[in-house]
């Protein structure tokens, strides 16, 4: 049978249109409350912990004790820790729980909720936070972490990007079918294996100018009085900003009724939740709701800052990273894969994973005699 990668749990026998699809059975009932504990108090007993009195600390069974979530870039994370991240996540593939979280997402998307409107913001957050918390209930020392794809962005050709190799979220056959990484094999809820797009051009990742732009605004649409004050337009344009990663990525990822099929949705949307989180701490008291004023903030995680670099401090914090120094500002991107294109960025910054940028291309140094 061609999907022995298919996990037992609830997925029946009964496979048609030669092995394409497969019905599997939800649920369909994600009750968990525990993201709106807006402290580790509060998550303490999801994780079967128990608070000391002495230090009100959560101490989990394990004697470890609970701590905040800090949410890093993705290609911040060691290999170690990179792998526990893809295993954990697999491991909700295979109990069922990505499969029901998904599920969430889909129907909130066919109810017409959570999308071109203000909760926009606020619902991914929990959205995402809800995973994150299951991904930790396997793993404490688990967070989110966020793909800020400007730095694949900033490449020649993004699509070079190590992002799209085995050993991070996973590479596409000549149909679009993941084959490796975490999405691996993963067939979707709608029965077909997860696929994204093999040729990237069409549309591009977020843009640092896009992203200062927001940024430097200085209101919000308030919810359910988007029209007030003049408040209503600066985070629409995020939200149709987020869009753009979506269709690059393609396949599930493409439809907003498929998009949580495909786990690098959870990346890009912290990505989301970060900018927006930017945002807020700079927020307009003018424009303010409950959900944005501090005494609102969550203690469950916080954001490591975003990758950065200077001429002088040209250290980026990973393998993973270069300090991209060809263009007039230095900034931190991404490096390219063995046969991706280098072309225009500088050898000395590094920029491939393999040994060398020669004639445009990634590559091992020639062998000298
Ligand atoms: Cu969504």
């Amino acid at each position: 049978m061609r999907f022995d990668f298919v996990p037992n749990w609830d997925v029946p026998e009964e496979i048609t249109e030669e092995d394409k699809v497969v019905r599997k059975i939800l649920k369909d009932n994600y009750t968990s409350e525990a993201w709106r504990c807006m402290n580790l108090t509060c998550l303490c007993p999801y994780f079967d912990g128990r608070i000391e009195n002495s230090t009100n600390k959560c101490i989990l069974p394990s004697g470890k004790i609970l701590t905040k979530s800090i949410r890093r870039e993705y290609r911040t994370l060691s290999d170690e820790e990179r792998n526990i991240y893809h295993k954990a996540v697999r491991n909700l593939m295979e109990n069922g729980l990505f499969d029901e979280i998904s599920m969430v997402h889909y129907r909130v998307v066919s109810i017409n909720e959570a999308h071109s409107k203000p909760e926009f913001w606020i619902w991914h957050r929990h959205y995402i936070k809800s995973l994150e918390i299951e991904l930790r209930k396997i793993n404490p020392e688990i967070s989110l972490p966020y793909w800020d794809s400007t730095m694949d962005q900033n490449l020649p050709n993004s699509h070079d990007s190590i992002m799209w190799t085995d050993e991070f979220i996973g590479r596409t056959d000549e149909n679009g079918t993941v084959i490796s990484g975490p999405g691996a094999y993963w067939v979707t809820l709608n029965g077909h294996l997860l696929t994204r797009r093999t040729n990237f051009k069409s549309f591009g990742l977020f843009h640092e100018a896009d992203i200062k732009y927001v940024l430097g605004e200085s209101q919000l649409g308030m919810p359910r009085r988007p029209k007030i004050d003049n408040c209503g337009k600066q985070l629409e344009f995020l939200e149709i900003m987020h869009g753009d990663p979506h269709h690059y990525v393609g396949g599930a990822m493409d439809a907003l009724i498929t998009a949580a099929n495909d786990p690098i949705f959870f990346l890009h949307h912290c990505f989301v939740d970060l900018i927006w989180e930017l945002w807020r701490q700079q927020k307009n008291p003018n424009c303010h709701l409950i959900g944005l004023i501090d005494d609102d903030i969550d203690e469950t995680y916080e954001y490591a800052p975003r990758p950065t670099c200077t001429k002088e401090s040209p250290n980026c914090g990973s393998k993973y990273l270069f300090c991209d120094q060809s263009k007039k500002l230095p900034q931190c991107s991404v490096k390219v894969q063995l046969g991706g294109i280098c072309k225009g960025l500088k050898n000395e910054n590094q920029p491939c994973i393999s040994e060398q940028c020669i004639e445009g291309i990634c590559q091992y140094k020639p062998f000298k005699s």
